[in-house]
């Protein structure tokens, strides 16, 4: 093809209801531009800074076609690569590159990935609330609507529930959120035995531990969890624990999913090729877009793990679609995660795929077939003022531990 140059690079944060969303412009001299997801919602400065004075400037006037050459460019240039600010800014490129690809082609993003293999993507949600009474009404909710896969909390992460939970604190304990360990996992197992005997088995849960328990106690509420046979247990250790899976592995048959924090291929290689795990989930910004996605999911069915890629709310709906090219074309698919689409998202991100009895259909428009409104986008401005507070994570003694 001819070359395609690249004309601007443009980067953008807008908080169209729920969180700080990064999209990222690339144009070129064809009057074709591609639009791609660097969302960092806890940092979104910092990655429009990378995009806008560091990868910016050596990719002007180079040819967009060459979407590998580029993306090595853009990780080594730094010599310091990977990490969750450059991953998401290279991210948003790449993405935005594979959508000029495919817009130049005429053809979806699936189609340039060999084309799909499904025509729907299963999708599941979570069900939270402060009760079982609450957690129920969700989930039925959700069944009405055609799901069959739901996440199931209580209390959110670590089952942070403070009229049931016994939290002695020491005194001048800062600010932070308490959570007690023991009484999560039991809430936890109750939560579960509710669950199987409300909905019986024609529905598949899972839960996200959120790397909240010790390496003992993550060993014995797996082996708690089998019993409901869940579709899979999430996040059970710190993406700095990958060696521990092997344990869980040996000694539990609860299927294992881990990723959303991975920034490193060092981080999934290993307990990939061991099969220590059964799902891999990622955040496809956070590994540096879709370029590394397609490698790491075909290493992945090489050893029969599935795909379960990050979809949380603090995605922006380019990201989201850019993920269900992949689960249209990856063999290997094993089950999206989708938190909704908010009204003021669909209108600054026209194009959103459309969800429908438990499936996720993308239109098959060229390229990636979800766009954002750089207009609109202006009525929603980003909110400098979030609090984080969620993230002090503490243990009853005030013992700071991971979120
Ligand atoms: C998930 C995640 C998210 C993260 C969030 C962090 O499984 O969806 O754990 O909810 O906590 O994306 O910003
Ligand atoms: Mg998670």
């Amino acid at each position: 093809m001819k070359p395609t140059i690249i004309t601007d690079i443009k980067c953008f944060v807008t908080n169209p209801e729920r969180h700080n969303l990064v999209a990222v412009k690339v144009l070129t001299d064809k009057g074709v531009y591609g639009v791609g997801c660097a969302t960092f919602q806890q940092r979104p400065l910092a990655v429009k800074c990378v995009v806008e004075d560091y990868l910016k400037p050596i990719l002007i006037g180079r040819d967009a076609n060459d979407i590998e050459d580029l993306w090595n460019l853009m990780m080594v240039n730094s010599y310091w690569r990977n990490g969750p600010v450059l991953n998401n800014a290279v991210a948003g490129i790449d993405m935005a590159l594979w959508d000029i690809k495919g817009k130049l082609a005429g053809m979806p993003v699936y189609d340039l990935l060999g084309g799909k293999c499904r025509e729907g993507i299963a999708l599941y949600r979570h069900a939270d609330g402060k009760n079982w009474e609450e957690v129920r009404e969700c989930i039925y909710g959700y069944v009405e609507e055609g799901y069959r896969y739901i996440r199931c909390h209580m209390g959110l992460y670590g089952g942070n529930l403070d009229s049931r939970q016994v939290l002695v604190k020491p005194e001048n304990a800062p600010e932070g959120a308490y959570y007690n360990p023991r009484l999560y996992m039991q809430s936890v197992v109750e939560l579960m035995d509710k669950v199987r005997t409300e909905f019986g088995w024609n529905l598949e849960i899972m839960h996200d531990v959120h790397e909240r328990l010790s390496l003992a106690d993550t060993l014995t509420f797996a082996r708690e969890m089998e019993a409901f046979k869940l579709f899979f247990l999430e996040d059970c250790v710190r993406p700095d624990q990958g060696e521990y899976l092997r344990y869980l592995r040996e000694q539990t048959s609860v299927p294992l999913a881990i990723g959303e924090l991975f920034t490193n291929q060092t981080e999934w290689r290993t307990i990939i090729q061991n099969q220590w795990i059964d799902f891999i989930r990622v955040h496809l910004s956070d590994i540096g877009g879709i370029t590394p996605a397609v490698r790491l999911a075909h290493f992945a069915d090489v050893y029969q793990v599935r795909t379960a890629w990050h979809g949380p709310n603090d995605l922006s709906p380019i990201g989201m679609a850019a993920q269900m090219h992949l689960d249209l074309a990856m063999p290997n698919f094993g089950i999206q995660e989708f938190s909704g689409f908010e009204d003021a998202e669909r209108e600054v991100f026209p194009g959103c795929p459309e969800v429908r009895n438990g499936y996720a259909y993308l239109s098959g428009a060229p390229g990636i077939g979800t766009g954002f409104d750089e207009k609109l986008a202006k009525k929603y401005p980003a909110n400098e003022n979030v609090n984080f507070g969620w993230l002090s994570s503490r243990l009853p003694d005030g013992t700071p531990v991971r979120p």
